[in-house]
Formats: C-alpha cells, structure tokens, sequence
C-alpha cells in the first residue's frame, strides 16, 4: 500500500534528520604523560584553563603506578604495559602538581593557562 510506504518514508527521513540533529561533541584536549625508569616523561604540559580536559597516562614499566594528583583531584591506577585516560574538571591558571602514589620521587607538573 502507497500509505504504508509513505509512512516508512516519513519515519526513515525522521530518523535520519534526529542523527544529523545530535550535536557533535567537541573532543576535550588531552595532554599525555609517558611513565618509565621512574619518572615522567614530559615533566610538564599545558593544559587549557577553565574547561574540562584529559590525561592519559602511558605507563611503558612492567609493574603498576597511580597516577596521583590531589591539586587536580584526580587518581587512578594504571595497570603495567597499559594507559589509562583522567577526566580532569576545569580548572583555574595554575601549576598543578601530579606524582605516582607509588614512587613519589616521580613528579610532573600539569601548566593550566
Ligand atoms: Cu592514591
């Protein structure tokens, strides 16, 4: 039947029109931080100010490490041979410190500008 198709019609350009409506969500930047022999690898990056962004952690040793920044108020374990992604909140200018949990001579900066 012609009302039928019509019908299927309607709703498949319908759908179609709510897929294009979703916004597209604009990527957070992320900054990344490479952990090996102990330490960090940049010892700082930049991150921008006053909105939300990322870090992702690389963690290249055989053992565990925890990502650890109690300025950012963020924390997570990062398995050996893996990485792991940090939502940070927004932020205000400043230079925040970050550490591994389990080697605390390992220290880094995260420079929010
Ligand atoms: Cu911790």
């Amino acid at each position: 039947m012609l009302t039928v198709s019509l019908r299927k019609l309607t709703l498949a350009v319908v759908s179609n029109a709510v897929l294009t409506l979703v916004p597209v969500h604009a990527e957070d930047s992320e900054i990344q931080f490479a952990y090996a022999d102990g330490q960090f690898e940049p010892k700082e990056a930049a991150a921008p100010a006053d909105k939300p962004f990322a870090i992702r952690v690389k963690n290249m040793e055989a053992k565990a490490m925890e990502f650890e920044s109690k300025a950012l108020k963020v924390e997570k374990v990062v398995a050996a041979k893996s990485e792991a992604v940090l939502k940070v909140r927004a932020m205000k200018p400043g230079r925040y410190e970050f550490y591994d949990e389990f080697n605390e001579k390992a220290r880094g900066i995260v420079n929010v500008q």
